[in-house]
């Protein structure tokens, strides 16, 4: 008996002694001893990195401090590296539960090059350890949750559909591996405040109906920087308002207490892993220090509230219990508490040593590293159509219909490709369509029409009309090695999903050091030139996505370049955002028969429309065909020879071929559809003054809209947006100066 008493660690009071072998909620006794240890650790490292930034040493703070009993208990039920997580800034405890280190937080905190989480790029406490699953994350409060119901969607869609996780040659697939579980859980945290973002409601919406599982975690603390609950949440409680959700299993805890944050987990945790649906888990916790060093909480937080939080602080609170629960004495703590000093000091030491990232990494990453998108590579031939059975030629396709025989094409090939977003399907209905009973829809545009019919309802569905629902769960699939193809209805619409766009896609790569990738395709119905299409369906406005490092932009003007760029943007290694004109899907300029299955087209390379030696006009979209016709008309009556460029992919560009026109036409011209200040051609003609300055002859011009939304009696809607004869004007002009 003695001999086993001495055995253990000095200060571990002896269990016989004391609980008799008892557990907590299945916790042993050197499990909660550990997760002291944890939570110590936690708090101690906020502490040093507050000193850290008192003496200039870091850059940014923000604790996890009070939140850590609840990212302990989270980090012991959940699994590192079989569970997903998108956690929040205050998870420091549950990244430690989960194998983390204080070096690897305080290499963040110091920006070095070292840092795993994003090699100096991203503030303290935004998590990403590859290894475990912890996927980087964003300062945004809320853009992770629709990103964490993509993740679980896409582990279900492996499950389903193992063939498809292979890797394979010859595209992105070939660089991303793709693991996966079939009763994994997609762990997602944020504070009460976030709970306000729209997205976190649409994130609720998908992960109830599809019974997803989710775990989503509210650790509540009352605060959202001087925001208090009340003013954020209507009734001042989350848990009351999300209680309708149907296939949820909800607990509402106090997050202060490790043992009752455990035993929550525990249950909902097996909730989603036996496929039952999401689970809700609301946490009270405290917090204990301001919102970050930038805040002070006394300016808005009295005495008497703080010192009521104080008292549940949960790293007192759990010394306290182990002491009572007769598991470590005070000496016992003491030791523990010292050795997580110890430690911590020499990785402070080692951070502070570590060397910054040196300024020529800036760029690394940006887009992929292993495929080049605007390889001459992929610059391939199209295959002539066979003659029809009757030996007629094939008549050519409309844009739509290529488009729609890509998509076909390569849901065949790539079956990690999956197509949703609003109308999309055939018919959500499924039986209607078994049943012969209707045609189906297949989009607005009807461009995914027959696909939902070919591969299925789980390759090819409806979204709710929720935008930022649609691009945020394609986040969330691609960074798990899917491909989702989504649709954006029409660009007007886009906006709803810009945090995604803006803040999340392009940047997943870069600000994770290439630790995660996100590579998808957001195919958009863009552009006026309608009839009728007025303010809200006629839009451009892709100067705003160009302008967003990490994603390619691509807008072709006939149907063979949509079918070649399309399915670059498929195979590519990047998030590509697809524009599709609308008044280009059916129009008889630049049809095409179908160029084959392996027919693409490099980014950034444009199309000489038509040779010339007397002045370049550099344009792109349904301003190609519009601009062609006004050079004609030129040509016929003038003999002035316009060389006309259609750029197709506007991100990356195809500089060389402009710097090369108007090197010798020493005139240039740049035209687009969208309104003319700030839009994608003044980039252009910025670049062609700067660079092309000795060989110009002539002021670089531009014809766009005016500044102006597009109207809906087509009288004004023909002023409004640039015409051929508007064209015509400008190349003369230009011709004669
Ligand atoms: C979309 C967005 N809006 C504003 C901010 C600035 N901001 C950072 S944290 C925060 C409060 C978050 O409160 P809560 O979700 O309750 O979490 P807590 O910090 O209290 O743990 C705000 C407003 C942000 N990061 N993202």
């Amino acid at each position: 008996m003695a001999t086993k008493t001495d055995s253990k660690p000095a200060g571990v009071v002896d269990e016989k002694i004391t609980s008799a072998g008892r557990t907590y909620e299945g916790l042993s006794r050197e499990r909660l001893i550990e997760a002291y240890r944890i939570m110590y650790t936690s708090r101690r490292v906020d502490d040093r990195e507050i000193l850290l930034k008192r003496q200039q040493k870091i850059f940014f703070q923000i604790s996890g401090a009070g939140h850590e009993a609840v990212g302990v208990a989270a980090g012991f039920v959940l699994k590192p590296g079989y569970d997903w997580f998108y956690p929040y800034y205050r998870d420091r405890s549950l990244c430690l539960a989960l194998g983390a280190t204080p070096l690897d937080m305080l290499l963040m905190a110091v920006g070095a090059a070292a840092d795993p989480q994003s090699g100096g790029r991203q503030m303290p406490s935004h998590w990403s350890f590859p290894k475990l699953n912890v996927v980087t994350q964003s300062s945004p409060t809320g853009s992770q949750i629709l990103q964490a119901v993509g993740c679980a969607e896409g582990g279900r869609y492996f499950a389903a559909h193992p063939q498809a996780a292979k890797k394979s040659e010859g595209d992105y697939r070939q660089f991303k591996d793709v693991k996966f579980q079939r009763d994994e859980i997609a762990y997602v945290s944020l504070g009460e405040g976030a709970t306000s973002e729209g997205e976190f409601w649409e994130a609720m919406n998908t992960a109830s109906n599809r019974k997803l599982p989710v775990l989503f975690v509210i650790e509540d603390n009352g605060y959202a920087i001087s925001v208090p609950v009340e003013v954020q949440t209507a009734g001042g409680n989350i848990s009351r308002l999300v209680e309708g959700f149907p296939n949820f299993h909800f607990e509402e805890i106090d997050g202060t207490d490790p043992v009752a944050c455990y035993a929550a987990f525990a249950r909902a945790s097996a909730h989603c892993r036996a496929g039952e649906g999401p689970g809700f888990v609301h946490a009270h916790v405290i917090r204990p220090y301001s919102h970050s060093l930038s805040d002070d909480e006394r300016l808005y937080r009295p005495d008497a509230e703080r010192n009521l939080d104080a008292a549940r602080d949960p790293i007192t609170r759990m010394q306290m219990f182990l002491i009572r629960e007769g598991i470590l004495d005070e000496k016992g703590i003491n030791k523990l508490e010292k050795q997580v000093e110890d430690e911590l000091q020499i990785a402070v030491d080692q951070a502070l040593e570590a060397a910054p990232p040196t300024p020529d990494t800036i760029s690394l990453y940006i887009y992929s590293p292993d495929l080049d998108a605007s390889s001459p590579a992929l610059q391939t031939e199209p295959i002539a159509a066979a003659p029809a059975a009757d030996g007629k030629k094939v008549a050519p396709k409309t844009m739509a219909d290529l488009i729609n025989a890509t998509l076909r094409d390569e849901m065949r090939r790539d079956e990690r490709i999956v197509i949703f977003g609003e109308d999309v399907a055939d018919a959500s209905r499924e039986q209607y369509l078994k049943e012969k009973l209707i045609k189906g829809k297949g989009g607005v545009f009807k461009l995914t029409y027959g696909l939902q019919n070919d591969f299925g309802p789980d390759r090819v569905f409806n979204s709710p009309l929720a935008e930022a629902n649609i691009v945020g769960r394609a986040v969330g699939m691609a960074t798990r090695g899917m491909k989702p193809v989504v649709e954006i209805q029409f660009f007007d619409y886009i906006w709803p999903a810009m945090m995604q766009l803006r803040d999340e896609l392009p940047l997943i790569r870069w600000r994770s050091n290439n630790g995660f990738s996100s590579p998808c395709v957001i195919r958009v119905a863009i552009g006026g030139y309608l009839t009728g299409g007025a303010i809200y369906h006629s839009q451009c406005g892709e100067s705003i996505f160009t302008h967003t490092p990490g994603m390619h932009v691509v807008f072709p003007s006939n149907a063979l370049d949509a079918a070649g760029l399309l399915r670059t943007a498929i195979r590519c290694d990047d998030p590509v955002l697809f524009l599709e004109h609308k008044r280009l899907y059916r129009e008889t300029f630049g049809r095409a028969p179908y160029p084959g299955p392996d027919y693409t087209i490099p980014f950034g390379k444009a199309k000489i429309v038509q040779a010339g030696t007397d002045l370049s006009v550099i344009t792109y979209g349904a301003v190609v065909p519009r601009a062609l016709q006004a050079a004609q008309k030129l040509e016929r009556e003038q003999g002035v020879k316009v060389e006309l460029i259609d750029l197709r992919c506007l991100n990356p560009f195809d500089w060389e071929t402009i710097a090369a026109s108007v090197s010798k036409t020493n005139r240039a011209l740049v035209a687009y559809e969208d309104t003319l200040s700030w839009g994608y051609g003044a980039e252009i003609a910025a670049r062609i003054a700067d660079q092309l300055f000795d060989h110009l002859d002539a002021p670089v011009r531009r014809v766009a809209a005016k500044d102006v939304f597009v109207a809906y009696q087509p009288i004004l809607e023909d002023a409004i947006l640039p015409q051929a004869e508007d064209l015509l004007r400008a190349m003369k002009e230009l011709a004669e100066y």
